[in-house]
C-alpha cells in the first residue's frame, strides 16, 4: 500500500483524470470513489501477482473453498483497515476537501448469500488471507444478489438487488481463463484400446467466464483469489450462419437462457427447492472450478496421482457436492485414470461441511431430472452408488433399511448429503453440539461406517471486520489496554479480562457503547421516524426470519410486557428497545407473517403514551452486512433463542459477544460453547435442552393446548393475535395462531415461554447494576477470541486440508 500521503494524493488525482477526464472540482462522488478504489486495486494487484508467483514457485498445496454463496460485505473500508492506511488516506482526502465516509457510501454491498452460510464463507476468505493459508474461493457471480427488502404497509416487498449496476470496482474479468460447461445431450460409450471411452453428444455448451476478486490479508502481502463464474453464450459475436439459416431468433433465445444460470441467487436459507435451474447453477460453477484447478495443476505436474497432495477442495454444504462425480469424470474421461485411482484421488481431495440438520434443507434430486440434465454425472453417481452399497452390504448384511438410508440413489432420488459423505475424506459439523447430533442422529449410520471421517470445526467470524472495522473505538480501548497483538492473534483478547472490574476502563467501554447506540438511534429515526431512548436496553434480534429461530417467542414476551405495562404503567422495568431485522424467503408464508406481526405490533406500541416510552419495537428493513456493522456494536442484548438442536452454530451470536453484548439464549449451536467460555454469570441461558427436544420428538407428549390453557399470559397473547387487539385485519394472524395451537407448536415456543420470561426478568435486574453489566460485557469481549475465524481456519488447515501458512515475501 502507498504509505506516503502526497504520493497517494498525486495518484488519486491522476486516476480521476485518466479514468474520467475530470479534476477534483468536476468529479462526482462516484468518480472519486472509483478513483480511490483504483489506487487500492493497483497496490493490491502487485501483491496479488507476487502471491500467485510464489504459490506457483514453491508448489505449496492450494485450498479451494467451493460455495454457492459468498456474502462479502463492502470491500473498500476493509482494504483500508487491513492495509493499515485508513487514517493516512482519510487525512489526505480531507486535505483536498473530500470526506472518506461519503466515498465509502458509494460502494454497493454485494449480497451474494442468504445468511450464515454465505457470511461464513466470506469470513473464511478473509481469515485465510490474514493467516497466510493459500486458500481461494470458487462461486457464482450472480447478476442479482439477495433481494432488497422493503416494508410496505407492514408487508415485506422484494426488489431486485442490482448490485452490478454501476460496475464493481474489485473484480477482474479473466476472459482468457474461460472454460466450457456441458449440459444435457447423450453419452456414447465404446471401447478403445481396452478401455471405455465416453463421448458427449448433442449437449448444450455454456461458457463459464471467471471474475476474480482479490482477498487481501491483514498487514501482510498475501492476496488470495475469490473466483466467481459468470455464464455466457459461446457464440456472443453475431452469428451470421444462424442468421442466414433463419435461426437467429432461436440463437438469441439460447443466449438469454444461458445468461439465466448466473442471473439470480435463490433466496432460501435452510430450505431446499428442487429447481432445475438450481441444479444447473451447481454443476456450472463446480465444473468450471474443477476444470480450472486441473488446468493449473497440470502446468506443474505430469501425473494426476499427486493431486490430493497439492490441492484440497472443500465443499460448503451439499450445494457443490456434484464435485464428487465431476472430479471423477475429469480424472477418468479427460485424464485417462482408472475408476479405482480416480476414486482414491477424489476422496482424498474433497472434504465436506454440513451446515444444517433441518430436513427441509436436505438436497435430493429426482433421478429423471438429474439424468437428463447431467447424463454423464448420473452414470458416475450410479456407479458410486452400486459400489458403496456393496460395501455397506458387507458391513450390514441383510439390513436393507439401513442401507436404503445410506444409498446415494434411493426412492428414485439422488441424495446429495450422502454423495458428499461417501465422496470425501472429512465430514464436519460447525459446532460441537451440531457435530454430536450429526454423529448420533442424522448421520449415525455413516458415522458408524466411517467413524474417522467425522469431526467438529466450530465456526468463527473475522474479528477484523466485526470489531476492528465495525467498532473502531472499542478496538482502540482494547489495544490501549493489551496492545495490538489481538488483531493477528485473537486468543490474546483474553488479556482484556483483567480490565473487567477496572472502573476507568468500564467507563470508557460504556461511553463507546452509548456512542454506538446514538449512531443506531439516529439511523432508526431516519429510517422509521421513531425516536428511541439511548439509555434503554437495546435488545437485538437480527437474523433470517425462520420459525425455528423463534422470533415469535421474542414477540410473545414483548406482548406480555406490553400487557403488564398497560395494566400497571408504573411497573418497574428498565426501558427497552426491541430491535429486529432479517429477511424472509419470498415464498415462506409464516416468516412473512412474522415480519408483519412485528411491524403491526411496533405501530401499536410505539405510539402508546400510556406506557411512557418504556417499550419500543423497531423493525429495520433490508438487513445486510453493512447494517450488521451498525447493529452489533450498538447492542446490549443478543437474542439467540432458537429451539435447541435446530441452529447448527449461529455466527451472529459471536459478533454480538465480540462487541460486548450479553447473550440471552438456549443451549443450541455455538451458544453452548459461548456459555462454556463466559461461564454462567455472563450469559442468560434458558429453555429446553436438545435432549429434551429429541425426547419430545421421539416419545411424543407435547401438548401446546395444555400450556395455552394453564398460562394466562400465553392465553392472552395468543388470543390477541386473533381477537382484533392488533390494529390490522382480525383474521390476518390466524395461520400463525394455528401453527402454534392446531399444529401443536413444532418449535416449542409455548414450552419455553415461561423460562424465557424469567431469564428476561433476571436480565433486567442485572442491567440496572451498570458496572456489573459492563463487567459482563468485558468478559464477553475477552472470551470472544476463540470464536475468531482465524482459529477455525487454522483447524481446517491442520486437521482437514493438511496445509500450512505461507509468508509472501516482498516483490
Ligand atoms: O455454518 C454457518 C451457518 C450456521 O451458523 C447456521 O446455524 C446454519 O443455519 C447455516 N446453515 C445454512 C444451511 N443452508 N443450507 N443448506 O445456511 O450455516
Amino acid at each position: 500500500m502507498l504509505m506516503d500521503k502526497d504520493e497517494f494524493k498525486t495518484i488519486f488525482v491522476n486516476n480521476l483524470q485518466t479514468m474520467f477526464g475530470k479534476g477534483i472540482e468536476e468529479a462526482s462522488i462516484n468518480n472519486k470513489y472509483m478513483a480511490l478504489s483504483r489506487v487500492i486495486r493497483d497496490c493490491i494487484s502487485k501483491n496479488w501477482m507476487e502471491t500467485n508467483k510464489q504459490y506457483s514457485e514453491t508448489g505449496v498445496k492450494q485450498v479451494y473453498y467451493f460455495s454457492m454463496e459468498f456474502l462479502l460485505g463492502k470491500a473498500l473500508d476493509m482494504h483500508l483497515v487491513n492495509g493499515g492506511v485508513k487514517e493516512i488516506y482519510r487525512e489526505a482526502l480531507e486535505e483536498i476537501g473530500i470526506d472518506l465516509e461519503e466515498l465509502e457510501k458509494q460502494e454497493s454491498d454485494p449480497g451474494l448469500g442468504n445468511g450464515g452460510l454465505g457470511r461464513l464463507a466470506a469470513c473464511f476468505m478473509e481469515s485465510m488471507a490474514a493467516v497466510g493459508i493459500p486458500g481461494h474461493g470458487c462461486g457464482i457471480r450472480y447478476t442479482y444478489g439477495l433481494f432488497e427488502q422493503k416494508i410496505v404497509d407492514h408487508n415485506q416487498v422484494e426488489l431486485p438487488d442490482n448490485w452490478l449496476q454501476d460496475g464493481y470496482a474489485w473484480e477482474f474479468r479473466k476472459a482468457d481463463k474461460a472454460v466450457e460447461v456441458k449440459f444435457g445431450g447423450t453419452i456414447k460409450s465404446n471401447q478403445q484400446g481396452g478401455r471405455w471411452v465416453f463421448t458427449h453428444e448433442n449437449y448444450e455448451a455454456v461458457l463459464a467466464v471467471p471474475y476474480d476478486v482479490p482477498i487481501a490479508g491483514y498487514h501482510n502481502k498475501t492476496v488470495n483469489t475469490l473466483r466467481l463464474w459468470n455464464a455466457e453464450s459461446l457464440h456472443d459475436s453475431f452469428d451470421f450462419a444462424s442468421f442466414n439459416r433463419g435461426e437467429y431468433l432461436e440463437a438469441k433465445e439460447y443466449r438469454s437462457s444461458v445468461g439465466l444460470i448466473s442471473k439470480i441467487l435463490y433466496p432460501q436459507d435452510n430450505f431446499y427447492e428442487g429447481r432445475l435451474l438450481r441444479l444447473k447453477q451447481q454443476y456450472f460453477f463446480v465444473s468450471a472450478g474443477l476444470q480450472s484447478i486441473i488446468r493449473r495443476y497440470k502446468k506443474k505436474h505430469t501425473s494426476m496421482k499427486q493431486l490430493s497432495k497439492k490441492v484440497a477442495v472443500h465443499i460448503n454444504d451439499t450445494h457443490p457436492a456434484i464435485a464428487v462425480p465431476e472430479l471423477m469424470r475429469l480424472l477418468m474421461d479427460q485424464e485417462g485414470l482408472s475408476w479405482d485411482d480416480a476414486w482414491k484421488i477424489t476422496t482424498e481431495t474433497i472434504s465436506y461441511t454440513n451446515h444444517t440438520i433441518m430436513p427441509e434443507a436436505l438436497e435430493t434430486w429426482p433421478v429423471e431430472m438429474f439424468k437428463s440434465l447431467l447424463p454423464r454425472m448420473y452414470m458416475i453417481v450410479h456407479e458410486i452408488n452400486e459400489r458403496v452399497c456393496r460395501s455397506f452390504w458387507d458391513a450390514y448384511p441383510g439390513d436393507w433399511e439401513r442401507i436404503r438410508g445410506m444409498a446415494v440413489i434411493a426412492d428414485n432420488m439422488v441424495h446429495m448429503a450422502r454423495l458428499a459423505v461417501v465422496g470425501s475424506h472429512s465430514v464436519n459439523g460447525v459446532a460441537q453440539i451440531h457435530t454430536d447430533i450429526l454423529k448420533e442422529h442424522i448421520m449415525s449410520s455413516f458415522h458408524n461406517f466411517y467413524p474417522k471421517k467425522f469431526n467438529n470445526k466450530t465456526n468463527g467470524i473475522t474479528h477484523r471486520r466485526w470489531l476492528l472495522k465495525a467498532n473502531p473505538e472499542l478496538a482502540a480501548i482494547i489495544t490501549d489496554c493489551i496492545g495490538a497483538n489481538w488483531i493477528t492473534d485473537p486468543q490474546n483478547l483474553d488479556e482484556f479480562e483483567r480490565f473487567a472490574t477496572d472502573k476507568v476502563i468500564q467507563e470508557k467501554v460504556q461511553k463507546v457503547k452509548h456512542k454506538n447506540k446514538k449512531a443506531l438511534a439516529k439511523y432508526i429515526k431516519e429510517k422509521t421516524g421513531v425516536t428511541v431512548d439511548t439509555r434503554s436496553i437495546f435488545d437485538v434480534h437480527i437474523k433470517r426470519i425462520h420459525s425455528y429461530k423463534r422470533q415469535i417467542l421474542n414477540i410473545f414476551h414483548i406482548m406480555d410486557l406490553y400487557n403488564r405495562l398497560k395494566e400497571n404503567p408504573s411497573l418497574s422495568i428498565t426501558p427497552r428497545t426491541f430491535i429486529f431485522a432479517g429477511k424472509a424467503a419470498p415464498g415462506y408464508y409464516i416468516a412473512k407473517q412474522t415480519i408483519k406481526l412485528i411491524s403491526v405490533l411496533a405501530s401499536l406500541i410505539n405510539k402508546d403514551k400510556d406506557i411512557k416510552g418504556k417499550l419500543k419495537v423497531i423493525f429495520l428493513e433490508n438487513y445486510s452486512v453493512s447494517l450488521g456493522e451498525l447493529l452489533f456494536p450498538a447492542a446490549d442484548v443478543s437474542e439467540q433463542i432458537s429451539t435447541a438442536s435446530k441452529e447448527a452454530s449461529g455466527t451472529g451470536n459471536m459478533k454480538f459477544m465480540l462487541n460486548g453484548a450479553v447473550t440471552i439464549g438456549t443451549l443450541d449451536g455455538a451458544n453452548v460453547e459461548i456459555h462454556e467460555a463466559v461461564g454462567d454469570d455472563n450469559i442468560f441461558i434458558f429453555g429446553l435442552t436438545s435432549q429434551q427436544v429429541f425426547d419430545y420428538y421421539i416419545h411424543g407428549g407435547y401438548n401446546a393446548w395444555q400450556l395455552y390453557s394453564s398460562d394466562i399470559r400465553l392465553k392472552t397473547v395468543l388470543e390477541q393475535l386473533v381477537n382484533g387487539f392488533l390494529p390490522y385485519q382480525k383474521e390476518e394472524f390466524r395461520p400463525l395462531y394455528n401453527s402454534l395451537l392446531a399444529d401443536n407448536d413444532e418449535f416449542f415456543v409455548l414450552r419455553d415461554f415461561d423460562a424465557y420470561a424469567k431469564a428476561q426478568v433476571e436480565l433486567d435486574k442485572r442491567y440496572k447494576q451498570k458496572n456489573k453489566w459492563t463487567e459482563m460485557s468485558i468478559h464477553n469481549i475477552a472470551q470472544a477470541g476463540i470464536f475468531s475465524s482465524d482459529r477455525t481456519i487454522c483447524e481446517y488447515a491442520n486437521e482437514i486440508w493438511h496445509t500450512k501458512p505461507v509468508v509472501i515475501t516482498k516483490p
